[in-house]
């Protein structure tokens, strides 16, 4: 049975990963951090699963420390290793860049050793950005696109880009960069601004919330579903060679248009409820982003199946049954009470 390693397993995209497979037959070692509190939420149903269960474990790692990496990677002895684990909020890593970095930066060249000292055919996948084009240099972005990072995650995120090619040319690992653009779910974190909005929307619409703070409205994203990209990470480890790929949907839309988008599903206007907040300001900001993923086309086979209106509708459907749900506890406190 082919063994993988994913690390960052238990956020949005490390649980699709898991989940997609752990239907396709692998063994799926997933690194997670001791926390106070539970946090495997979004793997919970996997294991629970009967099927799946058995070939799912869960390690206790973090990317910061470099020797557990090493011991756990030379333990499980991994086919595939998949390192999705990061401080991923850009907002964030303005207030913590050095924790920022020392994860997102130093974690994969730390991941990326333990790797290569195993002296096996180890296939390895790196979680590279669009924030790492940041302030473009050219529109649509491709792989041949120079990067100009704006924050401390983008920053950390390029040199991790540029070790994962190092090590494919210096040791001959079998390494690739997906270069993912934005990419949401139902699962997705809810201080990311999709989410925030599907969430505060719904809540709004069953009278939970009755104000969204956000910042700039005006920002570009190449917004896809998480679903679909985690599928295009496995296939470029599939191939003979290993290579570095864009995966996007190739349509941008600003932060006021998901609104237009979210809001109107509802039957709401988004105007009468959002207020805008500086707090939620970058330093430097990323106006445009926007994919070419034409390659990854061509060669892995890949392309989007949910588009822009469809990823709204399916996470606002999905966030309306939370706030339900919400309610009906509310509702239940209140008589109680
Ligand atoms: P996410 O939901 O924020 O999940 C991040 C994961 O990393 C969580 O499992 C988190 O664990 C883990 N993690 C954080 N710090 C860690 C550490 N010190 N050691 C080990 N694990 C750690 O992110 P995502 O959206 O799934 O994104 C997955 C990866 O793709 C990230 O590297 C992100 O930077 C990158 N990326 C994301 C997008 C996107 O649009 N989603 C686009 C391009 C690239 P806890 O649960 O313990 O916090
Ligand atoms: O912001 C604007 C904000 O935080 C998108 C990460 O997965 O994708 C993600 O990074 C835009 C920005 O995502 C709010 O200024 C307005 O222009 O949802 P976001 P991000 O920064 O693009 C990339 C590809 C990654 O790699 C990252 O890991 O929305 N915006 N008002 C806001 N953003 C947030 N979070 N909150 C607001 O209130």
């Amino acid at each position: 049975m082919r063994k993988v390693i994913i690390t960052g397993i238990t956020g949005q995209d490390g649980s699709y990963l898991a989940e997609f497979l752990l239907k396709k037959g692998y063994e799926v070692y997933g690194i997670i951090r001791r926390s106070s509190s539970f946090h495997t939420g979004r793997i919970d149903h996997l294991y629970k699963d009967p099927h799946e269960q058995p070939r799912l474990k869960l390690v206790y790692g973090d990317l910061s420390d470099g020797s557990n990496l090493a011991s756990l990677v030379a333990e499980i002895q991994p086919d595939e290793v998949y390192n999705l684990g990061a401080q991923s909020h850009v907002r964030v890593s303005f207030d913590m860049p050095i924790y920022t970095v020392n994860v997102d930066a130093l974690g994969t060249l730390r991941l990326l050793d333990a790797v290569t000292k195993l002296h096996k055919p180890v296939r390895f996948y790196q979680a590279s950005s669009s924030e790492m084009y940041g302030k473009v240099i050219e529109t649509p972005q491709t792989e041949t696109t120079p990067f100009y990072p704006r924050s401390p995650y983008a920053c950390g995120k390029v040199y991790s880009f540029y070790q994962t090619v190092n090590y494919r040319e210096a040791y001959g690992l079998f390494a690739c960069n997906g270069i993912l653009f934005n990419h949401e779910s139902p699962r997705r974190g809810e201080t990311f601004v999709t989410r925030k909005i599907t969430r505060a929307a719904t809540r709004i619409k069953l009278g939970l919330q009755d104000k969204l703070f956000l910042g700039n409205l005006d920002a570009k994203r190449d917004w896809g579903y998480a679903g679909d990209y985690i599928e295009a990470m496995w296939m470029m480890l599939q191939q003979d060679q290993p290579d570095d790929y864009v995966i996007a949907t190739g349509q941008t839309y600003s932060v006021r248009e998901f609104l237009d988008e979210v809001f109107g599903h509802l039957d709401l206007d988004w105007q009468s409820f959002v207020e805008i907040d500086h707090r939620y300001y970058r330093p430097t900001e990323v106006d445009l982003l926007l994919g070419d993923a034409s390659k990854a086309q061509k060669i892995l086979g890949w392309e989007p199946k949910v588009g822009f209106r469809d990823l709204a509708k399916l996470m606002t459907e999905s966030d309306l049954e939370l706030a339900k749900r919400e309610k009906i506890l509310q509702d239940h406190e209140m008589q109680t009470r």
